[in-house]
Parts: structure tokens; C-alpha cells; sequence
């Protein structure tokens, strides 16, 4: 039998087939309020991290990932690549107009779930409508009690009975982990913002009941090591489907650490938590592990520029998928860091553009390895001052620092040329039907959103 034409046909096919098979999964864990200091692998006390610090020694540690400073804006940016000057719109929505990497995946083939915290907007149809196939979610309709004795949290359409005992934490990694059991044989992207370490600082399951009342210390602290034994339990699940070597774990925080907790260090430095601050590293520096076996790199710490809009076009590159179109993407994939591909460079510089909780006046700054530029000209050492009590006197800097704040300078001057025109949406559509089919972002520009009541209502609202 002449088995050439066969073995041709399945060269042809094997393209596809091939690189269909060797798709990674890709879980993003994200926990909420939760500073780079809370990672034992980053020199943070007195934090205790063993799983996460065991990922990052088998994989990558970055060590200069930004935030934004509190969660919506952190959300926004994380899910749709883009820069807050672009699509942010008020505290507590996602504009329904917005594309995500839930869409980027599911579009690509994968099979998506969320899980987690919310806080996008009360609808239950949004999660489907954001590209996910599958959610359990606290916060999606009503808040209520997140950790122990949780309340509502609703699962694929339907309000699981709450006030059960159960520890919030649990039951929706819990749902996670079914989703990938029964996913396994598929590529699948799980995106878990975590219901952990937010306030209120209560016990976990794990709290010494007979110790001494703790303080939001010691409880912060209890918190830290509840997520990393939920990390603990994904590796393990993993292992045991046989899915770890072609998964990709990603693990990070929305914005630092709440300013309750303070006591805590980076080396010799204090590191107070400062959420909502973006005038320092406590604010808006966080952990960043990624971990992805078949990728083949790993036991290395980077200190790559990192931002949050950097998460979806990696995932796009890691799962082979197109990037929304008709939008300014701004991120940057790092897919070929996480591969060890000798030619990938990382990017000069991340940005961040921060409006506060509504749609006032936009701040912003660029950072690179070690310095950082604020709109007005104070440049900061963050590995020396990353509290930023003293701007660098332009005066007597350095050569390496007058060369920082020329390239971070020209960075946000181009930025700042787009603040006029990056608000591709006006207004913001609260609700799931105010964004009505059809409506792109390539119909003509309307007048800029200038916040306030006046300005947040728009033709879709009617
Ligand atoms: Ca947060």
C-alpha cells in the first residue's frame, strides 16, 4: 500500500490539528485589594506565600507590574486592553459597548467562565454578554456578605441559596474547578477576580479560632495565606486532570492594599497599604507570577514594564485569537516571554491614565525600569523612594535620570495628544439593552464625555 498520499493528507491537516491541540488554557487569578508587599517571593513581610512562591521559582516573577489605583478602573483596563482615557466611565460599570478578553477567547474557540467578584454592572445577562460562557459571581445583582456565611452570589442565571455557612472563597473556586473538570478536554480561560483580600478583615477557615483577637494585620495576613492555599488547590486540580504542563497561571491584585493595613515591608522598605493612592508604589504596584510549563521559561524575575492593558493581547497571542476590531488596543502581548523566545523584547515603558472613581480630570504617568513621570514634571527612584516623598530636582539628576524623564516625557505627551479623541464611546450605558446593536465605535465621534450628570446621559439611554 502506497502510504504517501495519506501522510500528505495529514501533513496538510496537521497544521490546524497540531496547533489546535497545543493551545494553552489560561486561568488569570486576580485578587481584590491586594499590594505587591503580600507576595513572600517579593521580599514582602511577614507574609507567607509558599504555593505562589513555588510557581514563580518554576516560572516567572515580574517585579514592575502596575495596577490602577482601585478596582473598577483596574477591571476595565484588564479586561478590555485598553487605557482608562478610552473607556472609562464611572465607577462600578463596564460599558456594554466594550469588548473583552472574554470575547477575544470565546471567539478564538475557547471555552470561558469567570468567577468571582463582579461589580460591573447589575444584570445577570452581562457576564454571557462579555464573552463567558459560564459565571458564578458575587456582586453581580445585590451586594452582600462575601467571605463567611456568604450571601447571594448567582451561578450561570439562578441565586444559589446563600446564608449556608459557606465561606464565599470556596464556593465559587469551587464552581471554577468543575467548570475545568468538565472543560478539560477542551482549550478553556477561566478569569477569577478573587473575592479575597478585601475588607472587612475577618477570619478565614483557617484562623486559629483559640488565637488572641487579631488585628486587620493578622488577619491580612490570614487572608494573604487563604488565597495562596486557593492557588494550592487550582495546581492541584490541574495536576490531577493532567492539565498543568499546558496551562497558563497568571496571578496578580487589582490595586493596593487597603490603608487599614499597615506594619508590613518590602525589604527595608515600610510598606504601608495605600489603595486609591497613585502618588506610590503602594498604591498601584502589585504582584505579578505567571506560570506556564510547556512555555519553557522559567526561574526568572523581570523586571519588565508591565500594565494592565498588557493582559489581553497576550492571551490573544497565547490562544492564536484576533484582537477586537474597530478599537484602540494599547497594550503589548509578553506571550513571548512566557515562551522564552530570544527575539521578544519587553516594552520602554507602561503607562497608567487614572480619573479617580468618576469621570473628572485624568492624571497619569509612565514608568520604566526605575523611574516614574508624573504629568507636571516630578519624576520619582521608585526602587529608592517608593513612597515618592521627594520628586528628583531636575537640577542635580543624574545623566540616567535626565534620560528617563526625556523618554517618559514624550511618552505622555503622546498620550495626552489622545485624551481629546480616546473616548471612542460618549456617555456610558448602564444597562445591557441601552447598547443597541449596531452601534460601533466607528460611527462618526461624538462631543467628549465631560462627566458629571449632564454628560453621563446619551442618545442610548432613552
Ligand atoms: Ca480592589
Amino acid at each position: 500500500m502506497n502510504l504517501r498520499p495519506v501522510v500528505f493528507c495529514l501533513l496538510l491537516a496537521c497544521p490546524f490539528v497540531c496547533f489546535a491541540a497545543k493551545r494553552p488554557n489560561v486561568i488569570l487569578m486576580m485578587a481584590d485589594d491586594l499590594g505587591y508587599e503580600t507576595l513572600s517571593a517579593n521580599g514582602g513581610t511577614p507574609y507567607k506565600t509558599p504555593n505562589l512562591d513555588k510557581l514563580a521559582a518554576n516560572g516567572l516573577r515580574f517585579t514592575n507590574c502596575v495596577s490602577q489605583p482601585v478596582c473598577t478602573p483596574t477591571r476595565v483596563k484588564i479586561m478590555t486592553g485598553r487605557y482608562n482615557f478610552r473607556n472609562y466611565k464611572t465607577f462600578g460599570i463596564l460599558d456594554p459597548r466594550e469588548k473583552t478578553f472574554g470575547h477575544v477567547m470565546r471567539d478564538a474557540g475557547y471555552k470561558t467562565c469567570i468567577v468571582g467578584k463582579w461589580q460591573l454592572g447589575q444584570d445577570r445577562k452581562l457576564p454571557g454578554h462579555f464573552g463567558f460562557d459560564e459565571y458564578c459571581l458575587w456582586w453581580l445583582e445585590n451586594k452582600s456578605t462575601r467571605y463567611g456565611n456568604v450571601g447571594e452570589l448567582i451561578q450561570n442565571g439562578k441565586v444559589l441559596p446563600g446564608g449556608k455557612g459557606e465561606y464565599g472563597p470556596d464556593v465559587v473556586s469551587g464552581f471554577m474547578f468543575d467548570f475545568i473538570s468538565r472543560n478539560k478536554e477542551e482549550p478553556f480561560f477561566c478569569y477569577y477576580p478573587m473575592i479575597l483580600t478585601h475588607s472587612p478583615f475577618v477570619p478565614t477557615p483557617d484562623t486559629d479560632k483559640n488565637a488572641p483577637k487579631g488585628n486587620n494585620l493578622d488577619l491580612m495576613v490570614d487572608m494573604v495565606a487563604y488565597t495562596d492555599k486557593i492557588v494550592g488547590r487550582v495546581i492541584a486540580h490541574l495536576d490531577n486532570l493532567g492539565l498543568r504542563k499546558n496551562t497558563v497561571i497568571l496571578y496578580t491584585g487589582d490595586n493596593g492594599t487597603h490603608r487599614g493595613i499597615v506594619g508590613a515591608k518590602v525589604g527595608e522598605h515600610d510598606w504601608p497599604g495605600a489603595k486609591g493612592s497613585n502618588m506610590s508604589e503602594m498604591g498601584m504596584r502589585v504582584p505579578l507570577v505567571v506560570n506556564y510549563p510547556a512555555g519553557g521559561a522559567s526561574g526568572r524575575v523581570l523586571d519588565d514594564p508591565i500594565d494592565f492593558s498588557d493582559m489581553l493581547p497576550t492571551f490573544a497571542e497565547l490562544g492564536g485569537a484576533n484582537l477586537p476590531k474597530g478599537v484602540t488596543i494599547d497594550g503589548h502581548s509578553f506571550a513571548g516571554r512566557l515562551m522564552g523566545r530570544k527575539d521578544y523584547k519587553p516594552r520602554d515603558w507602561a503607562y497608567v491614565s487614572y480619573y479617580g472613581k468618576g469621570r473628572g480630570t485624568a492624571t497619569h504617568f509612565a514608568r520604566d525600569t526605575r523611574y516614574k513621570l508624573y504629568e507636571g514634571g516630578y519624576l520619582y527612584d521608585f526602587h529608592k523612594d517608593p513612597a515618592h516623598a521627594k520628586p528628583i530636582d531636575p537640577d542635580t539628576a543624574a545623566p540616567d535620570a535626565r534620560t528617563a524623564r526625556k523618554k517618559l516625557s514624550f511618552v505622555l505627551e503622546q498620550m495626552k495628544a489622545q485624551f481629546a479623541e480616546g473616548d471612542e464611546y460618549t456617555g456610558v450605558a448602564t444597562k445591557l439593552l441601552d447598547a443597541k446593536p449596531g452601534f460601533t465605535a466607528t460611527q462618526p465621534k461624538k462631543p467628549k464625555d465631560k462627566g458629571g450628570k449632564k454628560g453621563r446621559k446619551n442618545k442610548l439611554e432613552k
